[in-house]
């Protein structure tokens, strides 16, 4: 008991020595940025789940269709290899948080295996005690093993030995998008160590499409996004006693063709200069000075095949919804 009381305070000194090195480096660089890590407080976890339920951000239920009707189609082709074998999977998530579009795969590896271990992994620990305990309940046969871990750091991703089993990493969401393309490599290529040839990475990728399609799902009528964005400022007001008025800052969507992404900044209304007593800074901005906070990539066509080329998977199974807004493919590891 006491262990684990003194365990999490130096957990949570960590994450506000984190967020300070975050914010000293971001806001003095030219131009400014933050890194989008830090949406994810508890208020920025639920900003996102309502943004998943906005009419206009159609990659939630776009990939969740594409889940449920190709779930048992995808898991068989995890479980066999091109040789003809079939081998029982282990399932492993990154960035599971909730889980909740992984339960449509559970339950089409439980129907082919009987039982199946699960093991989500996530920086919010929060989360996954929550997905833990619900998956258990509802899907019988499901065993859930939860690691608390950043899985986008250190030098590999270290996976138990598994007996055996064929292991399936699942990476859902169009989180990879969240990365510069040579980091959406190196990440891969860290998953790639963790595996042995034959395993398999399911990854889900938003597509290049319509741009005003683009721009509505990052700029919602309801405004739930922009309060997403701004709560990254709040964060900063709150953990590092900072002065930010998060209204005296725009919401802006845009969509850098060049680079295939839409990019997501906060935009200064007015000359003003934040201070930032817990990281020790002070920052002015320009009218119309912008924070860039977070590159969301669009795949065109070819390109989701060549980073997981790039990273060491051969692709087994490539799955899409019919307008092709959004799509799941399948590596295996060579
Ligand atoms: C969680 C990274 C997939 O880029 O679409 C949603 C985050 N940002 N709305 C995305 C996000 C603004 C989201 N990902």
């Amino acid at each position: 008991m006491i262990m684990s009381v003194a365990a999490s305070a130096v957990a949570e000194l960590d994450i506000q020595e984190r967020v300070a090195a975050a914010a000293r480096e971001g806001l003095t660089s030219q131009p400014k940025r933050l890194p989008p890590w830090l949406f994810y407080d508890e208020e920025g976890s639920q900003l996102f789940d309502a943004i998943t339920e906005l009419e206009e951000y159609y990659l939630t239920r776009t990939e969740r269709c594409i889940l449920a009707r190709n779930a048992e189609e995808m898991i068989a082709a995890a479980a066999g290899s091109p040789s003809g074998g079939q081998a029982r999977l282990r399932i492993a998530e990154l960035g599971a948080g909730s889980a909740e579009k992984t339960r449509v795969l559970l339950r089409a590896a439980v129907d082919r295996q009987r039982s199946v271990i699960y093991e989500p992994i996530d920086v919010s620990s929060t989360a996954l005690d929550g997905a833990r305990e619900r998956i258990e309940r509802e899907i019988p046969g499901v065993h859930v093993i939860s690691r608390v871990t950043d899985y986008t750091h250190g030098p590999g991703l270290h996976l138990d030995a598994c007996y055996g089993e064929r292991r399936l990493v699942l990476y859902i969401g169009s989180s990879i998008g969240n990365f510069e393309p040579a980091d959406a490599e190196r990440l891969l290529r860290r998953v790639r160590a963790g595996l042995a040839p034959g395993d398999g990475l399911l990854l889900g990728v938003d597509l290049v499409k319509d741009e005003s399609l683009l721009l509505a799902a990052y700029d919602d009528a309801a405004g739930v996004t922009a309060a997403f964005n701004r709560n990254i400022l709040t964060r900063l007001n709150r953990e590092l006693s900072a002065d930010f008025d998060p209204q005296a800052f725009a919401h802006r969507a845009l969509w850098n063709p060049a680079a295939s992404r839409i990019e997501m900044h906060l935009e200064s209304r007015r000359a003003q200069r934040i201070h930032l007593a817990a990281a020790d800074l002070e920052v002015d901005f320009a009218e119309g000075e912008t924070i860039h906070t977070e590159n969301s990539y669009k795949f065109e066509p070819g390109q989701a095949e060549d980073l997981l080329a790039a990273a060491g998977f051969a692709p087994a199974g490539r799955w899409t919804d019919p307008s092709e807004w959004f799509a799941v493919y399948l590596g295996r590891a060579k």
